[in-house]
């Protein structure tokens, strides 16, 4: 027995868990990010200042943006380590609730310890404590429920015992995992208790790989062999499963063409002669138009999201099926497939037994359709666009110049889906973009996660003016940690995506552009500021570069393509976080490739766009499929 406060239990208990996958054991927790407040100055950070090797403190400017350091830490490190999260209660709690959702909707582990409100209630109700008429035992933490995968509040020492234990078993599960939140009501936290020795003692968590059920792999099997058309839709298991080696192995053998997924991009190198690239929504024409025809769609590690399946029209062959690998039920039984509900490696290798082929001229259809691709990318990398270019060439930069394990991330606006059909992803790690929240805000504070995971790695952030806009602060987290960001800026004065969609749905790009409002004048306006009279309003005197500048990032101002390839080359040689501004035309988007996204028109409106707009969403809906 060892007598300690809850705090340094939790903190002891914490720094003492390992974990192990294929013999190899490791630390689960690297560390702890923090903003301290009352709810944890006192309990959480009194154990913490006690026992800095235990758990490694990193102070945090913004709640919500260390949860994204955390868990872009933990995807880099394929769910093996991540962080915990400390903050005060309140506002500080609560900023990290986007954070916790991005984690679970990602699948990705983060340990949240919110600060509480007292649990003896005597000085209620303090500062920041939001109080329900009808309810002693709410706090805003309750809002944490619906975003976490486990969710406790220790309202007593000897409690955080079995909590600690449910919290590490959600939090280490390939098929549970995601945010876990442990609230923490202040005072308990300072409370003391005779914790036994074996709580305390090192723990070592071990990460099984599910074999298939021998039935269901014949299931899969057989489906596999009565195959035409088969495609394989290879999802983020695939990477953190590291099936990369294995599916390797399993397409050379059966000449099965492999379309990626968002977290599934890097899944096989682009050159690969089965690889097709992004599918769906944001998808290649290769991939796209293999999908169409396909009669067998296996996919690995993917969850199937509207963006993969276009919406449920990607895949338009009446007789198609599903066979789904994956450690969790909810997706392996997803569009009717077969289920097989296990690890992606095991089940790879074990299917790499099957003896099939796909017929030569459906390899020379696919391989022909590959090159076509190939070429298109080129194209959009050299369009030459003036006077300011266009994204597309941007990217094309940045992925020439970077090395093969160098890492690329973005989440939201018009970029990812632009990096998911023109990135040539060389490196299973060297992708990645948070398309499964796609959360504005996530690229520099994520970007920081990567490079503290991998800081032999150069680490792209690619970032659109609205996202630097919302949450950039992370770029002085970056100083304190010595961890060197490259941050791309992509100016183009707004919301270029929404942008692109409300034009393509009749409503002009309507409140999408960075410009003085006139609505106060009385002057009706249209699409976002702009005004039928007086044209467009001027675009805000904002000087993004000057505020990285005066965060303590070294800027360079690129005017033009040849001057950015100049500033990527500079950037390389500069020790600390570097900000690379460069304007690009928002009006020269990637278009989609055979593609489509659910997005609801209005069925009546005044405007005649509109009406247009849902004559086609109309035709579209035809397509769609339910997968049954
Ligand atoms: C937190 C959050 N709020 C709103 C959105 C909806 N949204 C998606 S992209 C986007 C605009 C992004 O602007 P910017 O970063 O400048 O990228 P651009 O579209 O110009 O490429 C918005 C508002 C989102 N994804 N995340
Ligand atoms: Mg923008």
């Amino acid at each position: 027995m060892t007598r300690l406060t809850m705090a340094q239990a939790l903190v002891r208990f914490l720094g003492s868990q390992y974990v192990e996958r294929d013999g190899v054991e490791q630390r689960f927790f690297a560390g702890c990010w923090g903003i301290f407040g009352h709810g944890n100055v006192a309990g959480i950070g009194e154990a913490l200042f006690e026992s800095p090797d235990l758990l490694p403190y990193h102070m945090a400017r913004n709640e919500q943006s260390m949860v994204h350091s955390a868990v872009a830490y933990a995807r880099h490190k394929d769910r093996l380590q991540t962080f915990v999260c400390t903050s005060s209660i309140g506002p500080g709690a609560t900023n990290m609730l986007t954070g916790a959702a991005l984690a679970t909707v990602n699948r990705l582990p983060v340990l949240l310890l919110p600060g509480d409100v007292f649990a003896s209630r005597i000085p209620d109700p303090v500062l920041q404590q939001l109080e329900v008429p009808s309810r002693g035992d709410v706090s805003v933490n309750d809002a944490f429920q619906s975003v976490s995968r486990y969710w406790d509040r220790i309202l007593r020492p000897e409690q955080l015992i079995p909590a600690a234990l449910a919290a590490m078993r959600v939090l280490v599960s390939p098929t549970e995992t995601g945010a876990v939140t442990l609230a923490l009501p202040q005072d308990v936290q300072a409370e003391s208790y005779d914790y036994p020795d074996a709580f305390l003692a090192k723990r070592v968590w071990h990460v099984e790989r599910r074999p298939p059920d021998p039935t269901a792999l014949a299931r899969a099997t057989e489906a596999i062999r009565a195959a035409k058309r088969p495609l394989i839709v290879a999802g983020g298991g695939v990477i953190y499963a590291c099936a990369s080696d294995a599916l390797r192995r399993f397409v050379r053998q059966t000449g099965i063409p492999v379309a990626e997924t968002q977290a599934g991009k890097g899944s096989l190198p682009y050159d690969h002669p089965s690889a097709l690239g992004a599918i769906g929504a944001t998808g290649t024409s290769a991939a796209n138009r293999i999908a169409k025809d396909a009669d067998l769609v296996i996919g690995i590690g993917t969850r199937w999201s509207d963006f993969t399946t276009a919406s449920k029209s990607a895949f338009e062959n009446p007789d198609v099926r599903f066979v789904n690998v994956n450690v969790a039920e909810l997706d392996a039984f997803k569009q009717g497939g077969i289920a097989v509900t296990a690890d992606a490696r095991v089940t790879l290798e074990a299917l790499s037994t099957v003896s099939y082929r796909v017929e030569g001229a459906y390899r020379d259809a696919y391989t022909r359709l590959a090159k076509e691709w190939d070429a298109e990318v080129t194209r959009l990398y050299a369009l030459g666009h003036a006077p300011l270019p266009a994204q597309s060439e941007v990217i094309g930069a940045v992925n020439e110049f970077s090395g093969a394990t160098d890492v690329v991330v973005c989440a939201a606006g018009s970029m990812p889906g632009d990096l998911h059909k023109l990135w040539r992803t060389r490196d299973r790690k060297q992708y990645h973009v948070e398309y499964g929240y796609s959360c504005m805000g996530y690229e520099i504070a994520g970007a920081l996660g990567v490079k503290l995971a991998d800081p032999a790695r150069e680490v792209y952030s690619l970032v659109g003016d609205g996202s630097y806009l919302m949450l950039s602060e992370a770029i002085v987290t970056s100083l304190q940690e010595h961890a060197k960001l490259v941050i791309v800026l992509v100016d183009n004065h707004g919301f270029a995506s929404i942008g692109g969609l409300s034009r393509s749905l009749g409503t002009d790009g309507f409140g999408t552009q960075f410009r003085e409002s006139r609505a106060s004048s009385g002057v009706p306006t249209t699409a976002g500021g702009l005004d039928s009279e007086r044209g467009p309003a001027p675009y805000l005197p904002v000087d993004l570069a000057a505020n990285a500048e005066s965060l303590g990032a070294h800027v360079i101002r690129a005017r033009g393509m040849p001057a950015f390839r100049d500033a990527l080359a500079a950037a390389k040689k500069v020790d600390r976080t570097v900000v690379i501004h460069v304007e690009v035309d928002r009006y020269v988007a990637v278009p989609s490739y055979e593609s489509w996204w659910d997005v609801p028109v209005a069925e009546t409106s005044e405007a005649a766009g509109v009406r247009d707009a849902r004559k086609s969403y109309d035709k579209a809906k035809q397509k769609q499929r339910r997968y049954l």
